[in-house]
């Protein structure tokens, strides 16, 4: 059989080609960790070193344009919808909270806050969603909501010039918890100002009597236990995005 694929390759050519590969090898372990300490050596812009920093931004940046109301979050029928629900994050949720004296402030303007009930919220038409709600921490579940379109509420409260300044925070009564979200977000159709799960009341540690489901965005967006929405042109202060997460927080 002749064989002229086959080479003799001597010991010592093997012995000068591993060594150059074990010296790339380490050169590049070498220089990974020499950027990966230099990375974590810059100063930090909201608990995540700048140079990373610029890359969430940037990635906003992306994901922000490319964002549009006709993207729909995917929906499920209501036999899908988990019954034990999941419970997550209780900032903002002190126990002093006395749901019976609560109204939900809107900050319209400097000087002009609207103080809004229960049963003013309940008058608006009502949208149900269910859909895969989904933590950063890495779980999901499908699960049923029920509550006011934010722009019907908007509309309603005369906030169409608010709702366009960029930006809406929201916090909990004792300021504890807070989100930024911007604008095109909050006035996404799919975004509810949310007073039911399951067809009930929401129970207590998921937001009663009244939270944010907004599911273009990732969990931690999901406040509960609104007591006070404002608008801004710049990004209000959000709660996880100053434990280094980024701002965003989209799907
Ligand atoms: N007030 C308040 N709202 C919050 C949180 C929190 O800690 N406090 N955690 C958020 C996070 S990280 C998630 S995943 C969802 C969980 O909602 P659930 O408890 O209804 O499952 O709530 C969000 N809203
Ligand atoms: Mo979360």
């Amino acid at each position: 059989m002749d064989n002229d694929n086959t080479q003799i390759i001597s010991s010592q050519r093997v012995r000068n080609k591993t060594l150059i590969s074990f010296l790339f090898f380490f050169l590049f372990i070498a220089s990974c960790i020499a950027i990966w300490k230099w990375i974590y050596k810059q100063p930090a812009d909201n608990g995540t070193p700048k140079p990373l920093r610029t890359v969430l931004n940037a990635n906003e940046k992306i994901f922000s344009s490319v964002f549009s109301d006709n993207h729909l979050t995917k929906t499920y029928p209501p036999s899908a919808a988990a019954v034990k629900v999941r419970k997550n994050g209780d900032e903002g949720m002190s126990a002093d909270f006395d749901a019976t004296k609560w109204k939900l402030q809107v900050v319209r303007n400097a000087g002009d806050t609207v103080l809004i009930s229960l049963e003013e919220i309940k008058a608006l038409p009502k949208t149900e969603i269910i859909f895969d709600f989904k933590c950063i921490e890495g779980w999901s579940q499908v699960t049923h909501w029920g509550g006011v379109k934010f722009s019907d509420f908007a509309a309603r409260y005369n906030l169409n010039n608010q709702t366009h300044l960029g930006y809406v925070g929201m916090n909990t009564p004792d300021k504890k918890y807070y989100v930024g979200i911007d604008s095109k977000s909050i006035l996404h159709p799919q975004t509810i100002l949310c007073y039911e799960m399951n067809g009930k009341p929401l129970p207590a540690n998921q937001g009663y009597p009244l939270r944010l489901i907004i599911p273009v965005k990732y969990g931690v967006k999901h406040l509960k236990r609104i007591g006070t929405i404002f608008f801004s042109n710049e990004r209000p202060p959000d709660y996880w995005y100053e434990r280094g997460y980024d701002y965003y927080g989209g799907l």
